[in-house]
């Protein structure tokens, strides 16, 4: 017959149920887990000159940092037709939308994808429109984001506007690319 120690038996009794209870208590308080978050979205609705509503942008914070935006609008002029994120978010048709100010430029870079000192960090590759005047188009900008507090923040103290011109945009051209009269607006809000 094999001897068992009483120390052993001892041990069983304390040991068993201080691991239950460790385990219980893992399981109904769990290690702290990353609270899932939202990504920042904003959106835009865009008007034409005449102040009528002619489509929208959603922006919303990429995972690997920038903004995609996803723009669709129609009543537009069928071709390449430039757009830009603009530093004042106003849409005042009476000034033909003058009052958005430049590009969003707060890195102070020079205008244009081709220039030495590109760009801004406002700027976007061209739009293309069809025959219908309908424009759609998903983009991903790495060079702003929507977190307030942050230099390249879309989402700072006056705002910022979309601006779609006449023209396409040379991706060279100083100030702005010489892609003609602003033709529509959107400024951007926090989404709700
Ligand atoms: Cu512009």
């Amino acid at each position: 017959m094999r001897h068992i120690s009483p120390n052993l038996i001892l041990a069983t009794f304390i040991l068993v149920p201080a691991a239950i209870a460790v385990t219980v208590t893992s399981t109904s308080n769990p290690a702290p887990r990353a609270t899932p978050v939202e990504p920042l979205r904003a959106t835009a609705q865009i008007i034409d000159l005449s102040g009528r509503t002619i489509g929208s942008a959603q922006l919303t914070e990429a995972p690997g940092g920038g903004v995609t935006i996803a723009l669709a609008a129609h009543s537009l002029p069928e071709g390449k037709l430039a757009w830009h994120i603009h530093q004042v978010g106003q849409c005042e048709t009476s000034q033909q939308f003058k009052t958005a100010g430049d590009h969003f430029n707060p890195l102070n870079k020079s205008h244009g994808f081709k220039h030495g000192q590109g760009h801004h960090a406002g700027d976007l590759p061209n739009l293309n429109v069809s025959e219908a005047g309908i424009a759609r188009t998903t983009v991903t900008t790495p060079n702003i984001t929507l977190l307030p507090g942050t230099t390249t923040s879309v989402m700072d103290a006056d705002g910022s506007a979309i601006i779609i011109h006449s023209k396409a945009d040379d991706y060279t051209s100083q100030p702005a690319g010489d892609a003609g009269t602003r033709i529509a607006c959107a400024i951007i809000q926090p989404a709700s």
